[in-house]
C-alpha cells in the first residue's frame, strides 16, 4: 500500500472558477486519486483557498471593498464550485486561517535560524502619485528575459520566470500608470542559490513530465538569484521578528505551506491532530502536487527549496503540471469575459458531463481546446451512445426478460472468453495509466472496453436467442452484467456520480475496489434496483443556447494600457460628449450584504430609473443619501458588482485616501438634467 499526499494548486480567492482552472490542477488530481483510493491506497487529498498576496488586494482594490471581505466571498464561492462538480478533497482549507499563520511563521524562523534567510537592505519601487511601496504585482513592465511587454513584477505570464519589479524593462505602477521612483528599504531574502546544485541533482534523479523537469533544470542552469520574500502590505502573513514591523510573508512563500497547514487541519477535523506527521515527516510518502504549468517555477525549485531548507518534511515526488486549455479557439480570459464558469456550467449539463467533457480534452502534454460542438459530438457518441447505452440496454434487458435477477452463466466460448479476458486485463491496464497521470488515455481505455461490450451484445444478438436458447440469452447477459459492473468501477474516477447509480441499479452495497472491477463475481440471482437512464444526449438548441450565452459576454478588447494611460493626455470634445452625465436623484439606497464599502442606489434619472453599486457605504449611511441629487454617468457599460447588475457610476470627490465626498447641484433641478 502506498502512502500518498496528494495536493492541487492553492487557487487565488480573487475571482469564480472556470474551466480551465478545472482542467489544470484540479480534475486530473481528483481522477488520480478516486483512482488510488479505489487501490486501497493511504490517501489524503489537500487544498484550500490561497487569501493573500497582491493578487488579492489589488482585485479588492478594484471592486472598492476590502481584502477579507473579497476572500470570504470567493474562499464559499470558490468552494461551491468543486462541492458540485465533485472535486472530493479531503480538506479545503484557507491560508487566513490561525494553523496557517503559525505553521507559515514557524517554517519562516526555522530557515532563518539555519541562515537561509537574512535581512537586506535594498532599493524598492515607490510610486509618486499612490504615495506608497509597490509590492511585486504593483509593478508592471517589460520582462528582461523574453521581452513580453505585460509582464508583472513578480512573474512574467509569458515565460514564467520569477521576477523582481526592478528587473522590469519600463516599469509603471500598475494602479495608475505613473514611473515609480526608486527609495530605500529592506527585505527579507531566501538564499535560493545554495540550492541550485541539490536541487539538480534531485530534479535529475525524477521520473517527471519532460515538460516540467526540463522547464526546471534550464532555470538552474541560468542560475538561481536570491529572493525577497517579504512584501510591504496590510495584508498577509506578518514577518514573525520583532523588528519587521509592517512587512509581511511574499504570497509565494507563504502559499505552498498551506499545504502543511491544511493537513493540520484535517488531522484536527479527524480527531487525531498529530496524524499530518504520518504524511510529512515519512520519507515514504509520495508527495504529489498537480498544478497549471505557471506554478512550475514555485513547486519544482523554490518550494522543495524551501523544503530543503527547512530539513524535516518530505519532498515532492511527482510535480504533473498541465498545460492550459484554451476555449472555442482563444485564450480563456476573466476580463474579457471569454470563460465558462464552473457552477453554470454543472447546473446546464450536470457534473458527470462537465468531468466527462474537459476530462476528454485535458492538456497534459500540450494547451488543449475545449469547443461547445465537439463536447456535445462526445458527450452523445461516448458518453451517451457507447457507455450509457451499454449499461441501459443490458439492464433493461435483464428487468424486462429474465426477470431482474443475474443470471446464472456456463459453459463460456468463443467471444465471451474474449470478454472475460477483457474482463480481468482492463484494471490493470486503466491502472497502468493512470498511474503514469496519463488520464486521457485512460479514459480512452475505459471507452473502449464499453465499445467491446456493445459489439459483444450485438453479436451475441439476445433479443433473437432469448426465443431459442435461453442458456446463450443468460451467458451472454451474465457477462454484460459484469461489464456494466467493471466499466462502474474503472469509470469511477472520471465520472463518480454515473459510476454510483450504475451500483444502485445493480444493487450492489458493498464498496469495490479497484481489484474488483477484474474479478467475474457477480452473484447470480442478486435482484436489480430501479433502472434510469444514465446518460442523455444533449440537443443541438441546448448547445446553441450555451454558445451564445458565451458570445454575449464577451467583452471588447480592452485597449493595451501604454495606450489608455498616458499621463495628462487630451482628449478630444467628441470623446468628452460621448459621456452621458446627468443629475439623478436617489430614491433608494440600502447596504450591499458582505461588503463593508459599498452601497445599492436607485437613482431616477429623468427618462429611467437605474440602480447602481457605489463604494461610499464606509462615508455615507443609506439614510444621509437618499432625496440627494448628484451626477451619475449613465452610459458607463453596465457591470455586475457582487451579483448586483451595476448601470452607472456616480461622479464624487475622492482624496488621496479614498475618502469620498458627495456633489450636490447648487439648486435643484429636474432629475435628468444633463452635466455638460
Ligand atoms: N494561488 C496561483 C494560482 O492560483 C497560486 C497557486 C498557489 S499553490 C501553493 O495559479
Ligand atoms: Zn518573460
Amino acid at each position: 500500500m502506498e502512502k500518498l499526499l496528494v495536493t492541487s494548486a492553492l487557487p487565488y480567492a480573487n475571482g469564480p472558477l472556470h474551466i480551465g482552472h478545472i482542467a489544470g490542477a484540479y480534475l486530473p488530481a481528483d481522477i488520480y486519486v478516486r483512482y488510488k483510493r479505489l487501490k486501497g491506497d493511504d490517501v489524503v487529498y489537500i487544498c484550500g483557498t490561497d487569501e493573500h498576496g497582491v493578487a488579492i488586494t489589488i482585485a479588492a482594490e478594484k471592486q472598492g471593498i476590502t481584502p477579507k471581505e473579497l476572500v470570504d466571498y470567493y474562499y464559499k464561492d470558490i468552494k461551491n464550485s468543486f462541492d458540485k462538480l465533485g472535486i472530493s478533497f479531503d480538506n479545503f482549507s484557507r491560508t487566513t486561517k490561525p494553523v496557517h499563520y503559525k505553521t507559515s511563521q514557524d517554517f519562516f524562523l526555522r530557515i532563518y535560524e539555519k541562515g537561509y534567510i537574512y535581512k537586506k537592505d535594498i532599493e524598492q519601487f515607490y510610486c509618486p502619485k499612490c504615495k506608497r511601496f509597490l509590492p511585486d504585482r504593483y509593478v508592471v513592465g517589460t520582462c528582461p528575459y523574453c521581452g513580453y511587454p505585460h509582464a508583472r513584477g513578480d512573474q512574467c505570464e509569458k515565460c514564467g520566470r520569477w521576477l523582481e519589479p526592478t528587473e522590469l524593462i519600463d516599469p509603471k505602477c500598475a494602479i495608475c500608470g505613473t514611473t515609480p521612483v526608486i527609495k530605500k528599504t529592506y527585505h527579507y531574502y531566501f538564499k535560493l542559490s545554495a540550492f541550485a546544485e541539490p536541487l539538480r541533482k534531485w530534479l535529475e534523479s525524477k521520473d517527471w513530465k519532460e515538460n516540467v523537469k526540463n522547464t526546471a533544470l534550464g532555470w538552474i542552469k541560468e542560475g538561481l538569484k536570491d529572493r525577497a520574500i517579504t512584501r510591504d502590505l496590510e495584508w498577509g502573513v506578518p514577518v514573525p521578528l520583532p523588528e519587521a514591523k509592517g512587512k509581511v510573508l511574499y504570497v509565494w512563500f507563504d502559499a505552498p505551506i498551506g499545504y502543511i497547514s491544511s493537513t493540520k487541519e484535517w488531522a484536527e477535523k479527524i480527531g487525531q491532530p498529530n496524524k499530518w506527521k504520518d504524511y510529512w515527516l515519512d520519507p515514504k510518502t509520495r508527495l504529489i502536487h498537480f498544478i497549471g504549468k505557471d506554478n512550475i517555477v514555485f513547486h519544482a525549485i523554490v518550494w522543495p527549496a524551501m523544503l530543503m531548507a527547512h530539513g524535516d518534511f518530505v519532498l515532492p515526488d511527482n510535480v504533473p503540471a498541465n498545460e492550459f486549455m484554451n476555449l472555442m479557439g482563444d485564450k480563456i480570459s476573466t476580463s474579457r469575459g471569454w470563460a465558462i464558469w464552473i457552477p453554470e456550467f454543472v447546473d446546464a449539463f450536470g457534473p458527470d458531463y462537465v468531468r466527462f467533457g474537459l476530462a476528454f480534452s485535458l492538456p497534459e502534454y500540450k494547451d488543449s481546446d475545449f469547443n461547445f460542438y465537439e463536447f456535445q459530438q462526445r458527450v452523445n457518441s461516448e458518453l451517451a451512445d457507447n457507455f450509457g447505452n451499454f449499461v441501459n440496454r443490458t439492464l433493461s434487458f435483464i428487468k424486462n426478460y429474465l426477470g431482474g435477477r443475474i443470471p446464472e452463466a456456463k459453459n463460456f466460448k468463443d467471444m465471451d472468453l474474449e470478454v472475460i479476458k477483457a474482463i480481468e486485463e482492463a484494471p490493470g491496464k486503466v491502472g497502468a495509466l493512470l498511474e503514469k497521470f496519463e488520464m486521457r488515455k485512460a479514459l480512452r481505455e475505459v471507452l473502449d472496453l464499453s465499445n467491446l461490450a456493445n459489439r459483444y451484445f450485438d453479436y451475441k444478438k439476445p433479443w433473437v436467442t432469448r426465443k431459442t436458447d435461453a442458456e446463450e440469452t443468460a451467458r451472454t447477459l451474465y457477462l454484460c452484467a459484469s461489464l456494466v459492473k467493471t466499466l462502474s468501477v474503472l469509470a469511477e474516477p472520471f465520472i463518480p456520480f454515473g459510476a454510483q447509480k450504475i451500483r444502485q441499479m445493480l444493487n450492489i452495497k458493498d464498496r469495490l475496489t479497484w481489484e474488483d472491477a477484474g474479478k467475474l463475481d457477480l452473484p447470480a440471482g442478486l435482484e436489480l434496483g430501479e433502472i434510469e437512464i444514465l446518460y442523455r444526449k444533449i440537443s443541438d438548441e441546448k448547445i446553441e443556447a450555451e454558445v451564445n450565452k458565451l458570445k454575449s459576454r464577451l467583452k471588447k478588447p480592452e485597449p493595451q494600457k501604454e495606450e489608455k494611460e498616458v499621463e495628462e493626455k487630451k482628449i478630444s470634445y467628441d470623446e468628452f460628449a460621448k459621456l452621458d452625465i446627468r443629475i439623478g436623484k436617489i430614491l433608494e439606497a440600502e447596504k450591499v450584504e458582505g461588503a463593508d464599502r459599498l452601497l445599492k442606489l436607485k437613482v431616477d434619472l429623468g427618462d429611467k430609473v437605474i440602480t447602481l453599486v457605489a463604494g461610499i457605504a464606509k462615508f455615507y449611511s443609506p439614510e444621509d443619501v437618499v432625496g440627494k441629487e448628484l451626477p451619475v454617468l449613465a452610459n458607463l457599460e453596465p457591470r455586475k458588482i457582487r451579483g448586483i447588475l451595476s448601470q452607472g457610476m456616480i461622479l464624487a470627490a475622492v482624496d488621496k485616501d479614498g475618502n469620498v465626498v458627495l456633489l450636490h447641484p447648487d439648486k435643484e433641478v429636474p432629475p435628468g438634467t444633463k452635466v455638460s
